[in-house]
């Protein structure tokens, strides 16, 4: 059985966002689009969300340029808006939310753990966690015995993945890696990605491609 594994499309990696990547809202249609025609094609579909409480290092020191490789500008801060699922993505098919990085950088999906879905919404009124403003119940989204989505997965019966969303050349990259690693058949739409860097997202593909991914075409349109 297949699940459909939408990685980390929020809106601070989008237009507009702190980290947006050109092309970030377009391929949220998109994935609307493929999931008003396809949804029922998956056995389960899931999406992940980078969640940041306090990451340390991943974003870069006040005052330092990140070098958008292993730092980054403060994004998708936990309960947000920048950290909400962009709203041209349809949540309408999403069966869970994986939510990873609350204390770390985290690039891969199998990093997350399930959320708690009423926790993963932003606007949460009691207080903050942390140095960059993530609301308190949000830092909480995660039970302590959420478990992570392999184990969830594998729960469902789930044997193959089709990985899409953003970033192509961090969090699709490693997610389809460790995808691979952990023994799912596994694809890409590579119509349904976008990558900060062009040419570092065609070798991303490449690289998953040499592992074992099966590259993809959905080519339909959102129109
Ligand atoms: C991502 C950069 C920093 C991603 C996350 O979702 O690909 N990229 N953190």
């Amino acid at each position: 059985m297949r699940a459909l594994v939408i990685v980390d499309v929020q809106n601070d990696f989008c237009e507009g966002g702190s980290l947006g990547i050109d092309g970030g809202a377009r391929v949220a249609g998109r994935i609307t689009a493929f999931l008003d025609e396809h949804a029922q094609d998956y056995a389960a579909v899931v999406a992940t969300r980078d969640w940041h409480v306090d990451p340390g290092p991943h974003f870069a020191d006040e005052g330092t340029e990140p070098d958008y490789s292993e730092t980054w500008p403060v994004h998708c801060v936990a309960g947000t808006s920048g950290a909400e699922l962009h709203p041209e993505l349809d949540t309408e098919f999403i069966d869970a939310q994986f939510l990873k990085g609350r204390f770390d950088a985290s690039y891969s999906g199998f990093d997350g753990q399930l959320g708690v879905p009423d926790m993963v919404r932003s606007g949460a009124p009691e207080g903050t966690s942390g140095p960059f403003g993530a609301t308190a119940a949000a830092a909480t989204a995660v039970e302590e015995d959420a478990p992570g989505l392999d184990d969830w997965l594998r729960a469902e019966g789930i044997n193959s993945v089709t990985v899409i969303g953003i970033a192509t050349d961090h969090c699709v990259r490693a997610t389809v890696l460790d995808a691979i690693d952990a023994g799912y058949d596994t694809s890409v739409f590579t119509d349904l990605v976008v990558g900060v860097d062009p040419e570092r997202s065609d070798e991303a593909l490449e690289l998953m491609e040499e592992n074992g991914a099966v590259l993809q075409m959905w080519g339909g349109t959102a129109d």
